[in-house]
């Protein structure tokens, strides 16, 4: 069975096993990133503002980006994204392009610039800068009439692209409405792209389905058990395809969690393209701050769990921490995002395959821990033996692939012996991707061995570490 198997790979053309660009794979190994939602729905308490607020709301008292940042360097973050325009239109930059903008609010007397105090902040705490730009509009006048709405949207695109240094993320929302001419908006998404390309190359942009990035299918924060970080193209076009929904939907009904939330295993002649997933999702009930929801702020075991079903299966969680109308993260969100990695640290910090005899076909020793070792197989299968010097009781199996050649890994197993003979079944999965966590019920071994069932192409590992 194996052998018609690899057949079938060796007629798959490599070519089409797609591989993720430079960006995409440096944005990918951020693991865990940072949204901040904050805008006038933070001042009526709302969560999509209508577009007729009154500038006159916007008044933060207190407002400290530096604080933010802060927060999310410690909660271990690395790139913070914010909601420079939300669903009700109002900038939280001067624009040039509508009055409905910060230069029309209190704060600072209407000269302020919170895009400006947020990229400073995020860069003198060292973190990189994403910025969301929702294409639904709700107040602009234009929105419906098209190519007049894309327009003006390119403007404020440009202006954000161009005006604040160099940006890792650009985040789209795919929402899409009828305008006031009571017309729906057609978004011209290529060349919403094609802008972020030309003057941000090194940014991803993020979107339903996405170009570089794709969203998991779901806020709740959970890629699927089976994540691919590869998908159909032609299935997947852009954010707000309808095509996306009814493939997601046809997934989801036949039992599955959907295209979006599982990506799909490349197939021998059919297209395929690299989008991994991004979990987003609130610490919060809502996306913006409501002060009654003090009490309903995830914990730290749900944060924790909430890594391993983003990060550990080959994801990136983006957590959103929206701040108060004082302009400030709220110090209950703040102490649990640092005991959140305070958690994560704990957990990882003792790797007990790190000393450990890794024995594998083609040699032995593999585990140098570092990322940029990776160690290649020369068949489709491929069985990886850790031997420690002592027994130890582990919980916590992490595989990794170095996906810069693709994602391959279509099956495993591992399996474990405490007398190095008798092997007895631990865990066994689908895909590995940048990360595959898995938490087991606590067992002893001496020994615990990989076994690589089915992959697309020879297997190349990065890590395999063993944690308690
Ligand atoms: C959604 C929006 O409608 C929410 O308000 C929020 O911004 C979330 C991240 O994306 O589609």
């Amino acid at each position: 069975m194996w052998e018609r198997y690899y057949y079938m790979l060796k007629n798959l053309d490599p070519l089409q096993l797609s591989v993720p660009s430079e960006a995409q794979l440096s944005w990918q190994k951020t693991a865990t990133n940072v949204f901040f939602h904050f805008g006038l729905n933070t001042f009526t308490g709302q969560e999509w503002g209508d577009g007729t607020e009154s500038p006159s709301l916007f008044n933060p008292s207190a407002l400290d980006c530096r604080q933010w940042a802060r927060v999310a360097r410690e909660g271990g973050f690395q790139i913070a994204i914010l909601t420079a325009k939300h669903h009700d239109g109002f900038c939280l930059w001067p624009t040039r392009t509508t009055d409905h903008s910060v230069k029309s609010a209190p704060w600072k007397n209407g000269e302020g610039d919170l895009v400006r105090e947020f990229v400073d902040a995020c860069r003198a705490e060292g973190l990189k800068v994403g910025l969301y730009l929702s294409p639904w509009d709700r107040h602009e006048p234009s929105y419906g009439d098209s190519p007049r709405y894309n327009d003006f949207y390119c403007e404020q695109l440009t202006e954000l692209l161009t005006g604040y240094g160099e940006l890792h993320e650009v985040w789209f929302d795919g929402a899409c409405a009828e305008g006031p001419n009571g017309r729906r908006q057609e978004y011209d998404w290529d060349r919403f792209f094609q802008l972020v390309k030309d003057l941000q190359p090194g940014a991803v942009t993020f979107g339903d389905g996405g170009t570089d990035v794709r969203w998991c299918g779901n806020e709740r924060g959970y890629s699927g058990e089976t994540c691919w970080s590869t998908v159909d193209p032609h299935r997947i076009r852009f954010p707000g395809d309808s095509g996306i929904c009814e493939a997601n939907d046809a997934r989801a009904s036949e039992g599955s969690s959907g295209m979006l939330n599982e990506g799909q295993e490349p197939l021998a002649g059919k297209p395929s393209i690299w989008r991994a997933a991004e979990c987003d999702v609130s610490i919060r009930p809502g996306w913006f701050y409501h002060e009654s929801e003090n009490s309903e702020v995830r914990t730290v075991e749900n944060l924790v769990e909430l890594y391993f079903h983003s990060v550990g299966r080959n994801s990136l969680l983006l957590l959103n921490l929206p701040p108060t109308p004082e302009g400030l993260v709220h110090a209950i969100d703040a102490e649990r995002v640092r005991d959140f990695r305070a958690g994560i640290d704990r957990l990882f910090s003792v790797d007990l395959a790190r000393n450990a005899r890794v024995v594998a076909e083609g040699g032995e020793s593999l585990l140098d821990g570092s990322p940029d070792t990776w160690w290649g197989f020369p068949e489709a299968c491929a069985t990886v033996e850790i031997r420690m010097e002592r027994p130890a009781s582990i919980g916590i199996l992490s595989l990794q692939e170095a996906v810069q050649f693709g994602q391959r890994v279509a099956a495993w197993r591992v399996e474990a012996t405490t007398t190095g003979q008798d092997w007895f079944p631990v865990a066994s999965g689908t895909t590995v991707g940048l990360k595959r966590l898995v938490r087991v019920p606590t067992f002893e071994a001496l020994a615990v061995r990989l076994v690589i069932e089915r992959s697309l192409l020879s297997p190349i590992l990065t890590g395999i570490s063993l944690h308690e």
